[in-house]
């Protein structure tokens, strides 16, 4: 089903679950660019979740292993169980509170979006290291080097595989939104904030996340944060 431009997709993901069964434990919304991923996916399919925030500079370690002794943000609580990394906090709650939907319908999309989610979750090392998430900061004549060019490169060849593929079905990589979308909205913030040139149809996927009420509730509690962390300033 086709989704309006911007807004909310929740209509179409009824889980059914109360808002004090789950917990998201995150990071700075500033500069956590692994907790945006799960906090955007339940937040665009309206499951409601009860937050715990970190800080990433103070005291960050000793806090997180009370949650996952991977010492990482994000994790969700559910059921008396831990789910850390991105990733599979995406996978579980495709799979037991959206009843596989988070995926696409079609073996042959869910097979492309596994691809490209993969790609993204353990890839653009140079896209990471030099313009880290920085949701609040929009910062001018920034100049990738020549390694983050070809990350930023392959990106839009993605965004462009999938929206030229799918965009009669939607604003979203696959037509409706799905976890790939989710997996990919850092990099929406990163390019908006290091004022990425792009053409068209990748400017206008990247203001399809960036316009969702869920991103600017986001943006909006990433501004009114007032910890600043030195090594994520660029
Ligand atoms: N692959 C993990 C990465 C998680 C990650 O690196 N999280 C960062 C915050 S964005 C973190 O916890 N950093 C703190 C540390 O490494 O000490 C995922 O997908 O969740």
């Amino acid at each position: 089903m086709a989704n309006g431009q911007q807004g909310s997709v929740q209509g179409e993901y009824q889980s059914g679950v109360d808002a004090a069964e789950l917990t998201l434990v995150i990071g700075n919304k500033n500069y956590s660019s692994w907790s945006l991923r799960p906090w955007f996916f339940l937040k665009m399919t309206g499951i409601p979740f009860n937050e715990v925030q970190l800080s990433l500079g103070t005291d960050f370690r000793q806090q997180v292993m009370q949650y996952s002794m991977a010492g990482k943000v994000p994790v969700l609580l559910h059921e008396g169980q831990a789910i850390w990394d991105s990733l599979a906090i995406g996978e579980y709650i495709s799979e037991a509170l959206l009843a596989g939907k988070g995926w696409p319908d079609s073996r042959h999309q869910r097979a492309w979006a596994r691809s490209i989610v993969a790609e993204m979750h353990s890839g653009y090392p140079n896209l990471r290291r030099e313009m880290p998430m920085n949701c609040r900061r929009v910062i001018s004549g920034f100049q990738p080097g020549v390694a983050a060019q070809q990350d930023i490169r392959r990106i839009v060849e993605i965004w462009h595989d999938c929206r030229k593929a799918h965009h009669a079905d939607g604003p979203w990589l696959f037509g409706r939104f799905t976890l790939a979308d989710a997996m990919f909205a850092p990099v929406a913030s990163r390019f908006h904030s290091y004022q990425v040139p792009l053409d068209a149809l990748a400017a206008d996927y990247m203001q399809t996340v960036l316009n969702t009420p869920a991103y600017q509730a986001w943006l909006a509690a990433a501004r009114a944060e007032e910890e600043v962390l030195a090594a994520e300033e660029v």
